[in-house]
């Protein structure tokens, strides 16, 4: 049966010592993803790997192995991690290059260059750690930025194991994340996964747009393709984590008493809550500054609200949350001095973590919850806010910057960079009437509930099946052993054999720009040795112009079909057009291609004798797609006037008479004698045309991943070449 196989840098359990010699302590750990998961992993056959929080060298043997044991209880593996691995994985590499970069901090970024290494040593203990338990059919979930190296360190240990990773922090946009010295081997790493998770559309699509501009790896709907990664396909999407949400709705008898408790020291003023961990992207001294900006405004409101400041602490020994503590200890004490009376004091300050139902019951007692990160990659807190009010009354204050405000659009949303915007949301928060505050709850509380935890589970794992089903149906197409060999044996058993080869993406992998593929030596001396062959009639069928192929293919004993179909050159024969032609029809196009090269950075023109191609793999690839959408509009008209059609190419738009296609001339080589075995192998759109014309027997093999009309799918042009070299070998 198959296992769930957690695995994040914290386990939901957090192993601590006071002092040398006093005994382990074990607490549940506080942070989004443990506070989320812990709740119910254990309902699943799971096992969860990660770090016990505590440092090897302050353990004994035998403690190691009391923990082990302890956590074994709890289903739960831990990995030991040194002083010297915290130091410069955790705190260094995770903490202070990935945590700051992708909160849009670089500024904070300290790169020292052992992080680097230590955080590829630490991967490799969690891989190490994974695979003493890992089988087969175990589904595998890798958590967070600690650990964007594991997937394709364990994709390399186990081919076709089912890897999920998810992101619990913002992707940065390209520009950002671009500046990461480790940019590439971190993308590597995470596309190891096979489903690949985040909380927003958007840190989807900075994901994808890193994938495409740095590793050259484009994208279909989520979708990458690519043989480059051990043959698996990978999906990215969005799966906004949701909160164990009855455990903050359901009456909790318990917390009445810390409710009266609360309610007699504030009397009756109306409570703002925050809550966060201690870190600079929580907007912590904005939103203080705001709250000051606030009663300075609205002196009304002095001795009649109160702003209750959780901070819980977090990587203290890290410079920058060091100097942030101070800054906040600094500006309470300043606001708390300045406005003070002896019946009442602006700001309740908390620098601790709290148990569960104190947290709980602050939630159930604040009025407004003032959650202003400046990024964040969801936001619990917020979430939790809403769920804990069961009379559904209470106002979330909610940063834009947050993934939960793309969820929460009902809650009143500000920009915490501007001070009034929170001055005039809690103004508004304040005197919001309750019909109004239940109906904007309702909605989000209802969505809550829906969209929990267990469903935010069970949504990826179904994700990360699925994704697999899909590369199942891929993997039943590709040319297997047994089709091969018949393959082979039908080519032996043939005297009369058509050989279609398109070119680029076929023969050889596609270059910047279309002059630098030209073919190599081990290309030439196969196409050599197939047309040697009597019984072949080798083609080769491109949309490059005549010219090109007769320089690079002239001296072979081989048919060449140029410009997508116009013109054909049967072996030992001359060129000649498929249809009679005319070119006049350029002198209206080529303008509006060159106002689009002019208006598109790195495109360029390529005219070839009957028709005109606009290249865009080098321009940018956003703006190449709208530009290529615009062009095909504006060209519209003239392709139904002059007859023209307009081809989608591997990122090249090419406009040629409509009568032409790759489809039509292979028919060409392949009606007039009667062919008793044809092969036809392409990798793009165009070559959908010739596997859709040619007779049942054909055998058609499209190159690449995708969908198609071909019966078969090979992963490269690697695989292209090795397929050729066996009917040369073994189909004499
Ligand atoms: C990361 C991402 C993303 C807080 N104080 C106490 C306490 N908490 C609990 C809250 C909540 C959790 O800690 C904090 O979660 P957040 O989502 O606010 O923030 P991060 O820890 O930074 O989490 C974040 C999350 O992962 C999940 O994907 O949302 O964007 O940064 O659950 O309840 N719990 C207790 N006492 C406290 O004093 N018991």
């Amino acid at each position: 049966m198959k296992r769930l196989i957690i695995v994040s840098n914290r386990l939901p359990i957090t192993v601590t010592r006071n002092k040398k010699n006093s005994p382990l302590e074990f607490h549940s750990s506080i942070g989004g993803l443990s506070t989320g998961l812990s709740s119910f992993y254990k309902s699943y056959n799971a096992l969860w790997i990660g770090w016990p929080g505590i440092a090897l060298d302050r353990i004994k043997e035998e403690d190691k192995e009391n923990i082990t044991k302890k956590l074994s209880h709890e289903g739960c593996y831990p990995v030991f991690l040194t002083q010297r691995e915290i130091d410069n994985y955790y705190h260094g590499f995770c903490n202070n290059v990935l945590w700051p970069l992708f909160h849009y901090f670089p500024s904070y970024v300290t790169n020292k260059s052992v992080f680097w290494g230590a955080y590829n040593e630490v991967n490799h203990k969690f891989a190490d750690a994974v695979m003493q338990f890992a089988d087969k059919d175990d589904v595998i979930w890798v958590h967070d930025y600690q650990l964007m190296l594991l997937p394709d360190m364990l994709r390399r240990r186990l081919k076709n194991i089912n890897i999920g990773f998810f992101l619990h922090i913002p992707f940065p946009s390209f520009e950002i994340f671009r500046m990461l010295p480790y940019r590439k081997e971190i993308l590597q790493g995470v596309m190891g996964a096979n489903l690949i998770g985040f909380h927003t559309y958007d840190y989807v699509r900075y994901f994808l747009e890193s994938v495409r501009r740095i590793l050259g790896i484009d994208s279909n709907l989520g979708y990458i393709y690519s043989h480059k990664y051990d043959e698996h396909i990978v999906k990215a999407d969005i799966f906004p984590i949701g909160i164990n949400f009855e455990k903050f709705r359901t009456p909790n008898e318990e917390i009445e008493d810390e409710i009266e408790n609360i309610k007699n020291k504030i009397g009756n003023s109306k409570v703002i809550l925050s809550v966060d961990r201690l870190d600079y992207s929580k907007g912590i001294m904005h939103k203080l500054e705001a709250f000051d900006r606030f009663l300075d405004k609205n002196p009304k409101y002095i001795g009649k609200v109160i702003l209750v400041v959780l901070v819980v602490p977090s990587r203290t020994n890290i410079e920058h949350y060091r100097m942030l503590k101070k800054q906040i200890d600094e500006l309470i004490g300043n606001i708390n001095g300045k406005r003070s009376t002896f019946e009442w004091f602006p700001i309740y300050y908390l620098y601790r973590s709290l148990p569960f139902e104190k947290l709980l019951a602050l939630y159930r007692i604040s009025n407004i919850a003032l959650i202003t990160p400046l990024r964040d990659g969801m936001n619990l807190v917020a979430k939790e806010f809403l769920a804990s009010k069961q009379d559904n009354k209470g106002v979330l204050i909610l940063s834009e910057m947050a993934g939960a405000a793309q969820e929460l659009g009902e809650a009143v949303i500000i920009n915490p960079n501007d001070a009034n915007e929170i001055v005039k949301a809690l103004e508004l928060a304040l005197n919001m009437p309750d019909t109004e505050q239940i109906k904007r709850n309702k909605t989000m509380i209802n969505r809550l509930k829906q969209y929990n935890i267990i469903k935010w589970t069970t949504d990826f794992m179904r994700a990360m099946d699925d994704v697999r089903k899909l590369q199942g149906k891929f993997f039943m197409r590709i040319l297997n052993a047994d089709s091969e060999k018949k393959m082979i044996d039908n080519y032996k058993n043939s005297n009369n054999r058509v050989l279609l080869l398109d070119y680029d993406g076929t023969l050889v992998e596609f270059a910047a720009s279309p002059k630098e593929a030209e073919p190599d030596d081990d290309l030439l001396e196969i196409l050599k040795k197939l047309s040697s062959d009597t019984r072949n009639n080798v083609v080769i069928i491109s949309g490059r112009d005549r010219k090109t192929l007769d320089e690079w293919f002239g001296n072979l004993n081989i048919g060449l079909i140029a410009e997508h179909g116009v013109w054909i050159k049967h072996k030992g024969d001359n060129w000649q057009t498929i249809e009679p032609l005319t070119n006049e029809w350029k002198k209206v196009v080529t303008p509006i291609l060159e106002l689009y090269m002019d208006r598109t950075p790195g495109s360029f023109i390529e005219e070839k004798e009957f028709s005109l191609v606009w290249h865009y793999r080098k321009a940018d690839s956003q703006l190449a797609a709208v530009r290529a959408m615009e062009l095909k509009d504006t060209l519209i008209d003239y392709v139904t006037n002059l007859k023209l059609e307009v081809m989608d190419g591997n990122k090249v738009l090419e406009i040629k008479d409509a009568g032409v296609d790759k489809g039509k001339a292979s028919l060409k080589c392949v009606t007039d004698i009667n062919k008793d075995f044809i092969l036809a192998i392409g990798d793009d759109l165009t070559d959908e045309n010739i596997f859709s014309v040619l007779p049942e027997d054909t055998y058609s093999i499209k190159v690449g991943m995708g969908y198609s009309k071909a019966k078969y799918n090979v992963l490269s042009t690697k695989d292209v070449r090795i397929l050729l070299k066996k009917l040369i070998n073994e189909g004499e």
